[in-house]
């Protein structure tokens, strides 16, 4: 394979400083993916499950303390701290590398070296972008092999020999306290030190894929999105493909693959969590998924939330953090069939129920896009596919309706960043808290949130016919407690309104915060939907709004001048308007 002087340059370098006992370069065949969990099922690293119900699948149990995204040791190491903006975490770039690089000398003493030349996008895309991740973790190189285009393909897409991100990845010792997960947009490049897990360490995934290529596509007039991708085939045979944003641990694996209940309907998976999105010469969005795998939620996939979901981990995927059966198959809450006497937990404990979930909250599986059934034909298409409608979704158990639809572009750029969440399992901290989350994106925008704004504002005077924007909230509780909409499979009553709204047609009633469908403009045939219960679920609370708006406002103040106008006004607009 060859391989440019200046990643070779970079190597030696890396190699010189974390000492390894040897270096592997990677080629991505299925050899040497075999041969990774050869030597993992070896030392332990992974678990071999059931090989006659869960062929060639793997269980990993991570580190205790090392479960989930840690986003306070996760920074943006631009030049000035206002190119980072008040909603990243900041280091300046030397004292970062003096910093963490104490962390990373003789890190990798007695551990292999391996050197993963990775490409982003379907191969052939002029969208497709390239990094070269070194790591000393076997188990993160196995799961780069899944997750992204691993040798000689990511050399071959290289615009020039120093075209690529280079991403330096330790396990370290593992420990919190030595943990840092560090971007430097200007010179794109990666450090993470002292976690193995997730977003963490997939260095492709979060790190390159949306901090480093957000921060790229600010500068090259693209967008690098937290988003599925999905095509949702009407019964005429059109595929009309959707992008919509929601939080980690909130819903883009479910409807990336949901299975219609409406007749005529069917939907196509085509990503899961990362959308790069540009402006073709016609005027018109495209987007591909830079991702070749899924890391999804393991709890509450079932066959009942996710059929699609559970048909694709039956073989060739690994698990990390589920419970194991007696039988050696994987088990986690939500799946529907209870966990048989003799489970072992996440940590590989005894498990009782009722000590508490027997798998972490944020266990995952990995494995390929190509086993979904569901997934789109086209999904690797060089071209990407084109986008005719934006989704932004979040997890409120108030005041947001289940779905509305922004007044134009403007607005619908407005709406997203006006997006709070309840926090999940995916961040290590506290679950449930509400927080501001423009475009779920707050994680992961590697640059100043103020810019980024503006910068989807400009996007929108590129195109020729906007794609229209939505808000969608499947997790407004009732006074009951529970929640208002069935979600999962019943979503696709959502998406078809959605798809007549783009197509000019579907019924809404004009709101302050935007169109909301009229009681019979959903489709609801077959489900039983007591109409107050509708109602409740589409409610625009006047009360509600002003005080969010409110909060939003205090928000927006953080970023001062910086904040582009048209937010402010449709801001003072929407609380006029209430
Ligand atoms: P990341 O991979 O962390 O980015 O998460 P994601 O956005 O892909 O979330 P995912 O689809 O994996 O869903 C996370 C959790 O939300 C799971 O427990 C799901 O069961 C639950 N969930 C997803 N869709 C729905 C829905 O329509 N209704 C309800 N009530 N829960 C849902
Ligand atoms: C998320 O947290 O949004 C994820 C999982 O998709 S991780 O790869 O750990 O970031
Ligand atoms: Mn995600």
């Amino acid at each position: 394979m060859a391989i440019t002087t200046v990643a070779e340059k970079w190597v030696d370098e890396v190699s010189a400083l974390t000492n390894p006992a040897d270096v592997v370069w990677c080629d991505g065949s299925k050899a040497e993916y075999d041969r990774l969990v050869g030597q993992m099922l070896g030392d332990g690293t992974l678990v071999p499950l059931n090989e006659k119900t869960y062929p060639s699948c793997y269980l990993h149990r991570s580190h205790p303390t090392d479960v989930a995204r840690t986003e306070q040791l996760t920074f943006i190491c631009s030049r000035n701290k206002e190119d980072a903006g008040p909603t990243n975490n900041w280091m300046d770039p030397a004292e970062a590398k003096g910093r963490v690089g104490g962390l990373f000398r003789g890190a990798m003493r007695g551990r292999t070296m391996y050197v993963i030349p990775y490409l982003m996008g379907p191969a052939g895309s002029s969208m497709s972008r390239v990094g070269v991740m070194v790591t000393d973790s076997a188990y993160a190189t196995a799961s780069m092999h899944i997750m992204t285009r691993v040798g000689a393909v990511a050399l071959e897409h290289m615009r020039a020999d120093d075209d690529f991100v280079p991403g330096l990845h330790s396990l370290g010792d593992l420990s919190p306290d030595r943990r840092f997960i560090l971007h430097f947009p200007e010179e794109k490049l990666i450090w993470s030190v002292g976690s193995g897990y997730g977003g963490n360490a997939l260095l492709g995934k979060k790190c390159h894929a949306l901090r480093i290529a957000s921060a790229q596509a600010r500068q090259e007039g693209w967008l690098a999105e937290h988003m599925l991708i999905l095509g949702v085939e009407d019964p005429t045979g059109k595929v009309t493909y959707l992008a919509a944003a929601m939080p980690s641990a909130s819903g883009k694996t479910n409807l990336a693959m949901v299975i219609s209940r409406l007749p005529g309907y069917r939907c196509w998976t085509v990503g899961d969590d990362i959308a790069w999105i540009h402006v073709d010469k016609q005027g018109q969005l495209r987007a591909v998924n830079p991702e070749r795998g899924f890391f999804g939620v393991a709890p509450n996939t079932s066959a009942k939330t996710n059929p699609n979901g559970m048909a694709m981990v039956r073989s060739n995927t690994i698990f990390t953090n589920v419970a194991m059966t007696p039988e050696r198959e994987p088990w986690w809450e939500g799946m529907e069939r209870p966990a048989p006497a003799g489970t072992l937990d996440w940590q590989g404990k005894a498990w009782q129920p009722g000590s508490g979930p027997a798998a972490h909250p944020n266990s995952r599986f990995t494995v390929l896009a190509s086993q979904c059934p569901s997934i789109a034909p086209n999904w690797e298409d060089p071209e990407g596919v084109p986008i005719s409608g934006f989704i932004f979704g979040s997890r409120r158990a108030q005041v947001v309706p289940l779905v509305f639809e922004a007044f134009n572009w403007d607005h619908g750029v407005f709406l997203g960043s006006a997006m709070g969440t309840e926090t999940t399992a995916a961040i290590t901290g506290q679950v449930g808290v509400v927080r501001r989350d423009p475009m779920a994106m707050i994680p992961f925008c590697g640059y100043n949130m103020a810019d980024y704004l503006q910068h989807w504002l400009g996007i929108g005077r590129r195109v020729k016919n906007p794609p229209k924007i939505f808000r969608v909230n499947w997790f407004r509780r009732g006074a009951d407690g529970k929640f208002l909409w069935p979600g999962y499979s019943e979503n696709v009553r959502v998406l078809k309104w959605i798809l007549e709204r783009i197509q000019g047609r579907g019924q809404a009633t004009e709101t302050a915060i935007g169109n909301v469908p009229t009681p019979s403009g959903l489709d609801l045939s077959g489900l039983d939907m007591p109409p107050d219960r509708l109602a409740e679920a589409l409610r625009v609370g006047k009360e509600d709004w002003v005080a969010a708006l409110d909060e939003l406002g205090e928000f927006y103040k953080t970023f001062g001048d910086r904040l582009p106008r048209p937010i402010w006004q449709a801001h003072e607009t929407t609380l006029k308007r209430l």
